[in-house]
């Protein structure tokens, strides 16, 4: 008796995969928006930039998504948001429960299915386990980001990285402000900022760190725009611990400003 032809074909499911990642790489080695870093910031930006068929990347160097917000405050997986934060919680579909007046609660693991879910469904595409190591400068101005795989960096190998080609790029690399700490280390003293460095976060103080997030979104070097905790970072504006509304709010503003940008140029 000849032997029965397999269902499932190991190799085709391999090509399919090969092919399949290839072509989305492929795809998005030029693109409008280049989030870097897919925490709530990003991929609130991510969200918003999608929806009005901005063509958006994003890079994550971890395996899962998400950033600081799967583990709540401490581990316990609960979030706080305030009224502004709930009306994108509600935007997004994420219940929040009120807690006392102006505070909400919402399930972390619930927020940020959600909302990677949105993000990806709006357009964006999410490559996770890349990490961005450097940028591209041309005539002080980035255009564009330099990745790598994050097991090379983790493994410590001498491998050459690959880049991609961004109008505009998303520094929401969170608290370390990875992005701007490159640039700056590779154009000196040269952000936006008020000593042209990143400033540094102050200690935690949610009412304040809150209040400055939305006034520090916004471009800190030529084509780099911050968002998230890495706004407050750049700044020199406090922390805000577990309390997530502004972080939301630093990605719908930033998104907001590359719009008007993209727009203006159209
Ligand atoms: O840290 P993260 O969640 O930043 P965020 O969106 O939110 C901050 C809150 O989680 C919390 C807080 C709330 O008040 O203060 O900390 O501003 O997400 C940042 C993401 O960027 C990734 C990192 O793995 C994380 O998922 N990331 C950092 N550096 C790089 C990067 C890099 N060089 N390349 C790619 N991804």
């Amino acid at each position: 008796m000849p032997e029965k032809r397999e269902m499932l074909d190991d190799v085709v499911i391999t090509r399919a995969i090969v092919e399949r990642y290839f072509a989305k790489l492929l795809d998005h080695l030029e693109v409008d928006v280049a989030v870097a870093g897919a925490g709530p910031a990003g991929l609130t930006a991510a969200y918003n930039l999608a929806k009005e068929n901005v063509k958006v990347v994003v890079l994550e160097r971890q395996l899962s998504i998400g950033g600081g917000m799967w583990g709540g405050g401490m581990m316990f997986n609960e979030l706080v948001v305030q009224e502004e934060g709930k009306r994108i919680f509600d935007e997004f579909g994420v219940s929040c429960r009120p807690y006392q007046e102006g505070y909400y609660t919402a399930d972390s693991v619930e927020a940020i299915t959600t909302i990677g879910s949105r993000a990806c469904q709006a357009g964006a595409k999410i490559f996770n386990l890349l990490s961005v190591e450097d940028v591209m400068i041309r005539k002080e101005r980035v255009t564009g980001l330099v990745l790598n795989w994050t097991a090379t960096e983790l493994a410590r190998f001498h491998v050459d990285p690959l880049t991609i080609r961004a109008e505009y790029v998303v520094e929401s690399t969170g608290h370390p402000t990875e992005i701007l700490q490159i640039i700056q280390q590779k154009v000196g003293p040269k952000l936006l900022t008020p000593s042209g460095k990143v400033e540094g976060e102050r200690s935690m103080w949610a009412e304040l760190g809150e209040r400055a997030i939305l006034e520090n979104t916004r471009e800190a070097y030529p084509g780099v725009y911050v968002a998230g905790m890495a706004a407050n970072a750049a700044f020199g504006a406090p922390r805000m611990g577990p309390i997530f509304g502004g972080m939301l709010l630093s990605g719908e503003r930033v998104a907001q400003l590359i719009l008007a940008k993209l727009k203006a140029r159209s």
